[in-house]
């Protein structure tokens, strides 16, 4: 075969495969998008892929870890498709053992996803058929021409028959065409499919112990420093879900079940009912580096967890309450610090607005003190009681801590690093955090320099973080600075640099700037 005819039949197999994912669009409105292969299949890789595999892919990617995963499976995808293509030029039927290979693995991963039932192998299996016509039609069919033939090339090259070959790029044009279209239309379709409207709908009730008033000055208002209160769409988003989960509050419910005398079941309409609190928390995630932005602080509204854990009245020795999502992700939260007090919320509102879909919407959990992959549950609809011995949460085979309060952090967040300055005063500023113990001292200091005690603004509670700024008299040339905190416990940062894994980074932020 000579390379333009192995060209030809390469588009054939990618043309193929882009029916198959496409055609496969519109069949996962009625079956849910989470059945639609790429989707399916990049899940499967999101919970199987080496824990380093993917620290890697978050520090490359940030946020966008999801669609760079997405557009290298379907790269993937369409190398496979156009090896498959060429093998198929010459044996038609390895063409078509291949697409039934792929149906296979597209069938077992939407299968084997949390809550997925038999309809859910449809797009697979409808998208393998379609994209096996395609490769018949393309290679042995009305469309196929003799451009893959082993005859010796005529003295013009491969062109043996312009007509069939015209006729070969036009059909294949027209098909991947309609592959765009399907999958764009199906994607489009299944995203109208939504909550968006449900949630509009929600009217939330007022709280019966309202939020205390965030205190005059707890906002510096510094062009680079986080506000104090985070907006809903500035909030990091961190979580496994590669289409964001579409719960119905009307069908929502929450059982609370497992090791407890009195099993629970809730409708969205009963938790509503209940007195509801509203109380600023700031949550963290463990994946943040020092220095990192993936932490924020909101206004959350919800049930406090534990008078619905003290009706449950769990049994001695259930100490882990594990939150179930609708997608099967699970989170392990002691069940002494659901009790103990502390604001634990069955989170409904954010910020005086339904939770956003992204974050949670109907519910999820909020729990002051500890990081949000053992705690924060979003579009939780289990909470089970059972013990650390008997069950490991998502992340915890993976390589992370069952436990994980959050460690005592402090951020500069301006000047930034790099920046040039002027010489003289310059307000160096930033966060500090160390949820439900609080901050007790933030210092900064200036090329290893003495430690200097910075300012700390006011707060709502022990539960957020706090702004600290500190006035530098800038001298020209190029300057380190570095900031500790200290917690209400007295337990200082240690300078010490350990990564993200298995319970949060440790060390000093730095920021290096020149000064002229
Ligand atoms: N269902 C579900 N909930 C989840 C996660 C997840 O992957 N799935 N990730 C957790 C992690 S690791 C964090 S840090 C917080 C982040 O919450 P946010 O996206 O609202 O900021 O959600 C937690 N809740
Ligand atoms: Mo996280």
């Amino acid at each position: 075969m000579s390379t333009t005819s192995r060209g030809y039949a390469a588009l054939a197999g990618i043309t193929a495969a882009a029916v198959a994912i496409g055609a496969a669009e519109p069949v996962a409105v009625l079956t849910g998008p989470r059945s639609a292969p790429l989707i399916a299949v990049g899940g499967l890789v999101v919970d199987f892929v080496p824990e380093p595999v993917k620290q890697f892919a978050i520090a490359l990617f940030g946020t966008y870890d999801k669609i760079a995963l997405l557009i290298g499976t379907a790269l993937l995808l369409a190398a496979f498709a156009a090896l498959l293509g060429v093998l198929a030029a010459r044996r038609l039927w390895i063409g078509l053992v291949g697409i039934a290979a792929f149906a296979a693995i597209g069938v077992a991963a939407a299968l084997t996803r949390a809550g997925a039932d038999a309809a859910d192998a449809l797009p697979s299996l409808v998208g393998a058929a379609l994209g096996a016509l395609v490769l018949w039609l393309l290679l042995a069919g009305p469309l196929q021409t003799d451009l893959w033939s082993w005859s010796p090339p005529t003295p013009d090259g491969d062109e043996v028959d312009p007509e069939g070959r015209r006729r070969f790029l036009t059909g294949a044009g027209a098909l991947l065409g309609a592959a765009a279209v399907a999958g764009l239309g199906g994607h489009w379709l299944g995203g109208r499919r939504g909550v968006s409207a449900a949630r509009r709908a929600v009217a939330l009730p007022t709280p019966s112990a309202a939020a205390p008033a965030v205190p005059a000055g707890a906002d510096l208002s510094l062009a680079e420093l986080a506000p104090y209160v985070t907006t809903n769409s500035g909030f990091y988003r961190i979580d496994t879900a590669l289409v964001v989960p579409q719960v119905d509050p009307e069908t929502w419910q929450l059982r609370i079940h497992g090791r407890v005398r009195n099993e629970i079941t809730l409708s969205f309409a009963d938790l509503l009912r209940r007195p509801l609190v509203e109380r600023y928390v700031t949550l963290a995630c463990v994946s943040n580096e020092v220095g990192g932005d993936l932490i924020g602080n909101a206004r959350w509204l919800g049930v406090p967890i534990k008078e619905l854990l003290d009706e449950a009245e769990p049994e001695e020795g259930a100490d882990q309450v594990v939150g179930r999502s609708v997608d099967g992700w699970t989170c392990g939260t002691p069940t002494t610090v659901l009790r103990d007090g502390r604001d634990a919320l069955l989170a409904v509102g954010m910020n005086g607005e339904p939770l956003p879909v992204e974050h949670g919407f109907p519910v999820r959990m909020v729990v002051p003190g500890l990081y949000g992959y053992v705690s924060a549950c979003k579009w939780v609809t289990e909470l089970e009681l059972t013990s650390f011995a008997d069950f490991d949460a998502y992340w915890v085979p993976r390589g992370w801590s069952a436990q994980g309060p959050i460690r005592t952090q402090s951020r500069i967040d301006t000047p930034r690093s790099r920046n040039r300055l002027s010489a003289g005063p310059v307000m160096v500023a930033g966060v500090a955090w160390a949820q439900h113990r609080g901050i007790r001292r933030v210092e900064v200091r200036v090329d290893e320099g003495p430690w200097r005690e910075a300012t700390l603004a006011p707060t709502v509670s022990a539960d957020t973080w706090v702004q600290w700024s500190w006035r530098w008299d800038a001298t020209p040339g190029e300057h380190t600075l570095q900031v500790r905190a200290t917690d209400a416990d007295g337990q200082t940062q240690t300078g010490q640099q350990r990564p993200v894994a298995p319970d949060g980074a440790t060390g000093w932020h730095t920021v290096k700037v020149t000064v002229r």
